[in-house]
């Protein structure tokens, strides 16, 4: 077949600077096909699994078939088209695998994860260029794990370029257990900046980059279960748009732990770290088109490399119509209706009516600023200075339908997403995807207004932010906190108090860790005696393992509190305790906390990553209530 790839590429050498030239296949090379893991590799008979892997050398199309690519290492099954994912190695419990490896690569290679679990993580099959091996094991206990494989000695942390795509899926099923969920394997390939090439990086789900990743279709009531897997050098928080899931357990590639019933958790939001799995269940209850993301801005944006003209979404949107914008880890849903005609945003007269007005301040820092107007809430007794790089509480009622006007002051289109809340996939916010086929969301242009409708079913804490992709919008502060309170309650700001994280573009200094839109909060002052509730929303932008802490001023003991509800979701009264007050919040995930001071004196509230140096402290003084 001839190269449709090599007029583009006297077309591309037009348009793209030199250097990006240097991923364009090799003709011998096989081409891989994507692997969507639904078809388990090899045979099972009697018992006994016969799979021959072999890695080798591939050109890897992670976007169209016609598209950019790039020669990478892959797993395949002996006589068939190299994959990405890997092979699937899916058994019953109890089976016996018997593998026959081969190495087609100039270099050895190391092959982790090929044994029964849990097992040694440190256990790997080693081969030298062109050796085969055959490895017997029995399959261990149920659950979702992995093999991934290394040519230069290195871990899963530190892999780099050709080697980034060698890893597969291996589930263990419990015998007679379904096996119609979909498994979804997390992936990073990545090239460091050179001399003379920038940085190339892109991110993929079963082998393709957003917009050419699966779209999964659903009905109205099926049950989805999800298995995920993230054998990638980065964590990553995987967050669904518009329906709660259940977390059914965790594992970290050599052990799975399935919660009991009671322990598991439900949120929108889930940290995956380097190596580890989740799986996870949810029911698609609304009809439309909805997202199954990486919450991290840098995982979830088309690539410059790739796109180098499109780096501003909104060119990107002209170019690639169905990207919306986004790219790499990023899934699309369609859940279909059953009805003859997609499901119309319901016009349920709204009680509750108000505004979020968003404007701009030419050359300034921050760039935008946000008002919410809001005819229930009380007017502010003094001239008090809104906080910048954050938005005002938007604050609803459980079961109370409301309106919300955005009106976009400002010089750039913009889209808003209400994240975490179950609403109809029109006012989803993800412009040019979420509704249906006929009705998608509106990009809301400069001077133009889209009015949200929503009733929320859930109270809880919740964001808005930005869901327009360039970083400009979501480092100058265009989110806040969305408050819903149960009908009757009223919102108490001195017992009730919001802690947003995020980065932000901090006059003068450049990009900030920030609490509350500050990076070193004024004095706080809280009674003794009084349970306050703490509601803690991190969006910023890839800060993917947050930690925030309560501590007084001279201990590094933390504090107790209580954890009281996830991204909205109240937990169950099983897993309500007190605990020392100290948890790890993921980009896009909230938690509520119930915190009553015991003695008087300074204490702080803390957030910072373990891997970087900065953080941020709200010092906080508890004095005897009056
Ligand atoms: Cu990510």
């Amino acid at each position: 077949m001839p190269r449709k790839s090599f007029c583009w590429i006297a077309l591309m050498a037009l348009v793209y600077p030199a250097g990006l030239c240097g991923g364009w296949a090799t003709p011998a090379l096989p081409r891989v096909v994507a692997n969507d893991n639904r078809t388990p590799a090899g045979q099972i008979k009697n018992g006994v699994l016969d799979l021959k892997l072999v890695l080798s050398e591939a050109t890897w199309f992670p976007e169209g078939e016609d598209g950019s690519h790039r020669d990478v290492y892959v797993f395949g099954e002996e006589g068939r088209a190299p994959q990405s994912a890997g092979p699937l190695l899916r058994v019953p419990q109890d089976t016996q695998i018997h593998l026959s490896l081969r190495n087609s690569l100039p270099l050895a290679a190391k092959i982790y994860g090929l044994h029964r679990h849990p097992g040694n993580p440190e256990d790997a099959v080693k081969l030298a260029p062109g050796e085969s091996r055959q490895v017997e094991f029995l399959a261990g206990e149920p659950g979702t794990y992995m093999y991934w494989a290394t040519t230069a000695d290195k871990s899963l942390h530190d892999r780099l370029d050709a080697e980034t795509l060698l890893f597969g899926a291996f589930i263990v099923d419990q015998p007679g257990a379904k096996t119609d969920d979909r498994i979804f394997v997390l992936g990073d390939w990545g090239k460091p900046a050179t001399a003379t090439s920038g940085a190339d990086q892109f991110l993929f789900i079963n082998g393709k980059s957003w917009p050419y990743t699966e779209r999964l279709t659903y009905k109205l009531g099926e049950t989805a279960h999800w298995r995920v897997i993230n054998p990638t050098a980065s964590d990553h928080a995987m967050h669904l748009h518009g329906f709660y899931f259940e977390v059914d357990g965790v594992g970290d590639g050599e052990r799975f732990e399935r919660y009991p019933e009671q322990q598991r958790r439900t949120g929108v939001t889930e940290h995956i770290d380097i190596g580890h799995v989740f799986e996870m269940t949810w029911m698609p209850e609304r009809a439309g088109n909805w997202l199954f993301h990486c919450h991290m801005m840098v995982h979830m944006m088309p690539t410059d490399e790739l796109h180098p003209g499109d780096a501003k979404s909104a060119d990107h949107m002209a170019v690639h119509e169905h990207s919306a914008g986004m790219g790499g880890l990023v899934m699309g849903i369609s859940v279909l209706s059953g009805a003859a005609t997609a499901a119309n945003p319901a016009a349920t007269a709204a009680t509750h009516k108000l505004q979020l007005v968003i404007s701009q301040q030419p050359e300034k820092i921050p760039l935008y600023t946000l008002e919410v107007n809001d005819p229930r809430a009380p007017a502010k007794p003094d001239k008090e200075k809104p906080p910048s790089l954050l938005g005002p509480p938007i604050i609803l009622t459980r079961g109370e339908a409301a309106e919300i006007e955005v009106k976009n002051g400002s010089n750039s289109p913009t889209a808003i997403h209400w994240h975490g809340i179950q609403l109809e996939s029109y006012y989803d916010g993800v412009p040019g995807w979420t509704g249906s086929g006929q009705q998608t969301t509106p990009p809301i242009a400069p001077g133009e207004s889209f009015v949200v409708r929503m009733t929320p079913p859930q109270a809880g804490t919740f964001i808005y932010h930005t869901h327009w992709h360039d970083r400009a919008q979501l480092l100058n502060g265009l989110y806040g906190p969305l408050i819903i309170l149960e009908p009757g309650q009223k919102f108490d700001s001195d017992l009730d108090r919001p802690f947003v994280f995020s980065m932000g573009t901090y006059a003068p200094f450049g990009l900030l860790l920030l609490m509350n839109g500050n990076p070193q909060p004024d004095m706080m002052v809280m009674h003794t005696g009084t349970r306050y509730r703490l509601r803690f929303i991190n969006i910023c932008d890839d800060e993917g393992d947050l930690r925030v802490r309560l501590t007084s001023i001279n201990s590094e003991t933390p504090l107790k509190w209580k954890v009281i509800a996830k991204d909205g979701m109240n937990l169950p009264a099983a897993q309500l305790k007190m605990a020392p007050g100290e948890i790890a919040i993921t980009v896009g995930e909230t938690y509520d906390v119930e915190f009553q001071a015991e003695s008087t004196g300074l204490a702080r509230l803390e957030i910072w990553q373990p891997s970087y140096p900065s953080s941020v402290i709200q010092p906080l003084r508890f004095v005897a209530a009056p």
